[in-house]
């Protein structure tokens, strides 16, 4: 199906700056941690999400205040974009009181379930059951909120990928899933792991409205979402988007991505969606470079308040941590 055909309404400057900053501090955040990882702050994993930001930024700008979102693994830009405070993600990677799971939960497990954010998860795939318990939730307390899963390739091979989709289906739930399609699954090429690789395709076979989208372009990915939320709160959910992108680095910070086709890399480089989000500012709203250069240092600057203010509080100890996961 081609999305891009439909004709929408020319962007605001508001929400083109909306989405360029968004793009920007994910990006920010993201090359910054992975310095805070190299200098051994953060404990476990770290799967950036750079060269990805488009995705998230342009998916969550389309949602409203009451919506819900549920995420992947690499999910810091699911909660930056979903606007949470970077201050106190940056103290749950560093495992300080003040982060959003206390600092126990790190990278994988933010949370804000105050805010609808069902929160980074873990398990490959396990947010697409989720999403669809918090649509369903909501549709019989009569809300019209809509709830969005991003998932990924590996996830989408999940078994519960095609089982929550089913239900979503015939219960009309307002739920759309985002495949973040990224062409791996840690080295594991998408080639190798499913015959068809359109994997828009399982969508419409379970009679889902289903879409495949550059996943490099934040503002197609804007309109389109806000298109399949228009859809799901008329009562016609769900609606799967495929979105094709592809990271920029290997699959965590310690994993040199040898594997990964040098030419495909310059390919979607040169589609950077950070890029993207700040020319069609620019181009579309006639912003100067001397302000693109202040929103960039101002955004830089709100990001080492983070870090100072993560750095200040109080790390938790491993005692602290065994005596919370004790009490469920
Ligand atoms: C159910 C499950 N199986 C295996 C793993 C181990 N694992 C962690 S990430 C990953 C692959 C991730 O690839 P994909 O789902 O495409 O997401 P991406 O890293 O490309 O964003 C795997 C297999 C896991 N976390 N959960
Ligand atoms: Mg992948």
């Amino acid at each position: 199906m081609d999305a891009q055909s439909a004709k929408p309404n020319a962007p605001s400057p508001e929400l083109l700056e909306k989405i360029f900053r968004t793009a920007y501090k994910i990006r920010v955040f993201e090359t910054e941690g992975i310095k805070l990882y190299r200098q051994g702050l953060v404990r476990g994993y770290f799967h950036p999400y750079l060269g990805q930001e488009g995705i998230a930024t342009g998916v969550c700008a389309a949602l409203r205040e009451g919506d819900y979102i549920a995420s992947t693994h690499r999910g810091h830009g699911h909660c930056i974009a979903w606007g949470a405070d970077i201050g106190r993600m940056v103290a749950e990677l560093l495992q300080k009181e003040s982060g959003y799971c206390k600092g126990y939960g790190g990278s994988m497990h933010i949370a804000d379930i105050t805010k609808g954010n069902l929160g980074a998860n873990g398990i490959v795939g396990a947010g697409t059951p989720l999403g669809v318990g918090a649509a369903l939730a909501n549709q019989i307390k009569g809300s019209d909120a809509v709830t969005v899963t991003f998932t990924t390739d590996g996830g989408s091979n999940n078994g519960t990928f095609l089982e929550s989709l089913n239900l979503a289906a015939i219960w009309n739930l307002n739920f759309i899933l985002v495949i973040e399609n990224n062409g791996y699954a840690v080295s594991t090429r998408i080639e190798d792991s499913t015959r068809d690789t359109d994997l828009y395709k399982r969508g419409l076979a379970i009679g889902v409205e289903s879409h495949q989208i550059d996943g490099n372009d934040p503002l197609a990915i804007y309109h389109l979402t806000e298109q399949a939320a228009a859809t799901c709160r008329a009562g016609k959910g769900p609606v799967l988007i495929e979105a094709k992108t592809f990271r920029h680095m290997g699959h965590h910070v310690n994993d040199p991505g040898k594997y990964m086709p040098e030419d495909r890399l310059a390919y979607y480089k040169a589609r950077d969606p950070v890029d993207r989000a700040r020319d069609a500012l620019i181009q579309m709203s006639g912003v100067a470079a001397v302000e693109i250069a202040a929103i960039e240092a101002e955004i830089q600057g709100e990001y080492e308040e983070a870090v100072d203010f993560a750095k200040s509080s109080r790390e938790v100890t491993v005692a602290e941590f065994h005596d919370f996961v004790a009490q469920y």
